[in-house]
């Protein structure tokens, strides 16, 4: 397995020759606050070469839309706590399946009424992003987020990415505030 850092790139096409399918699986645990409810979401969206987005409003999958239309990426739903030390959602990618226009899946995780709450990524320990080859336990990377985040409450955590033929994944770790909405409306989404 590969451990990857802020800002490391690997060539999925040659780390896992033949693969067309892999699961993005992404996990964090939450510190325990007032009891209010702290729910992340783990959302993708897709984009053309030109960082445009494919198919405008569908082009987020997430809680709220399961799949994106061609069927080629997808999402396990909604993890409303993050117990536990597993993946606490997934998203999947078919390459066979993808929308021929996409060229890159942004992998962004937010905090569900973030604001309202009081709750940033300054409460969140154990984030990572770990890359799955379909039917394949051990990871073909993993990258755990060290940053020590404060008030972000979106961070994208990778890229997955499509350069000369080859499928590729960057490793992120970029906070921002103003979660899912500031995210969307820097695409023209919102
Ligand atoms: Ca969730
Ligand atoms: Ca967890």
């Amino acid at each position: 397995m590969i451990d990857l850092s802020k800002g490391s790139r690997i060539n999925l096409s040659k780390e896992a020759p033949g693969a067309t399918k892999f699961t993005l699986g992404m996990g964090w645990d939450t510190r325990i606050t007032d009891g209010a409810d702290f729910d992340l979401d783990a959302s993708a969206l897709l984009l053309d070469a030109n960082d445009q987005p494919v198919g405008g409003t569908s082009s987020l999958v997430f809680y709220g839309q399961l799949a994106s239309p061609c069927g080629g990426v997808a999402s396990s739903g909604d993890n409303r706590t993050g117990e536990g030390d597993g993946d606490d959602e997934t998203i999947t990618v078919d390459l066979t399946q993808l929308n021929a226009d996409i060229a890159k899946i942004v992998l962004v995780v937010t905090i569900h009424e973030a604001d309202a709450r009081g709750q940033n990524f300054g409460m969140v320990n154990n984030a990572f992003v770990r890359i799955l080859k379909d039917g394949n336990d051990e990871p073909v990377a993993r990258y755990d987020l060290s940053e020590d985040y404060s008030t972000e409450t979106a961070v994208i955590f990778g890229e997955l990415y499509k350069k000369d033929g080859d499928w590729r994944f960057a490793a992120k770790g970029d906070g921002f505030a103003g979660g899912l909405a500031a995210f969307l409306k820097g695409y023209g989404l919102q």
